[in-house]
């Protein structure tokens, strides 16, 4: 079983883009603690199985963000949920895990299950188009949904969500102030090893995802910036 409250960096690989073997191997022997696969654009069953396949090749977890259900595959390690708290549409919060939870519960291993508190903080993403999140929100505001998070829902994850844009180390340092237990994952932006620093002395966890189809070399080097 994995422990996830050891994560320090997780490489997030996205289905909809093109990576060739040599980076993937790159990617995997990094000593990253695991790769994420998850993204918000033409997620395919398909293209969700045949990046699994690539990535399975080496020893490093592999787990995979669900953002369809119908990309969902056995195989992972673990399945991380996303509950996008700052979403006024249902459907993110709860509705498709319903659903989803109605049609497949009876086959889910639920210690596998991570559900992570998501709170979406760059309005141009597209993840917060597609969950029309409310970025709009104050300091006090980000800090309540981490509360609820930990004290009212007891979630083991608590994501904040910059995904393009390198976000506020201020908010991530006043979050991290107010969790005791929840892990607190930031993912969003970090091109450069003095970012991924930046972040990582308030989040527990960093996600680093983008930069490794723009500047491989920079984002290997985030793993040891943060591990050392
Ligand atoms: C996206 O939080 C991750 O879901 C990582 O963000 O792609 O901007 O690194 P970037």
């Amino acid at each position: 079983m994995l422990n996830i409250r050891e994560w320090e960096h997780v490489f997030k690989l996205d289905p909809d883009k093109e990576i060739d073997d040599h980076a993937i191997e790159q990617i995997c022997e990094s000593g990253t603690d695991a790769i994420m696969i998850g993204g918000t654009d033409n997620v395919t069953l398909e293209k969700v199985l045949n990046l699994m396949a690539r990535v399975r090749r080496y020893t490093v977890p592999c787990v995979l963000e669900v953002s369809q259900v119908d990309a969902i595959s056995p195989g992972f390690d673990m399945y991380f949920i996303p509950t996008v708290l700052n979403s006024p549409k249902r459907d993110w919060i709860l509705g498709k895990h319903h659903l989803a939870i109605k049609e497949f519960g009876y086959m889910i291993d639920w210690k596998e299950m991570i559900v992570e508190g998501y709170c979406i903080l760059n309005e141009n993403s597209k993840v917060a188009q597609l969950t029309e999140a409310n970025c709009d929100l104050s300091e006090e505001d980000i800090e309540a949904y981490a509360l609820m998070v930990e004290k009212m829902f007891h979630l083991p994850v608590f994501y904040i969500e910059y995904s393009g844009k390198y976000g506020d180390p201020k908010i991530v340092k006043q979050v991290k102030d107010v969790l005791e237990n929840t892990r607190l994952f930031y993912g969003g932006g970090i091109e450069t090893v003095e970012q991924a620093k930046e972040m990582k002395q308030y989040a527990d966890c960093i996600i680093v995802g983008n930069v490794i189809y723009e500047n491989l070399e920079e984002a290997l080097r985030t793993v040891k910036a943060v591990k050392e």
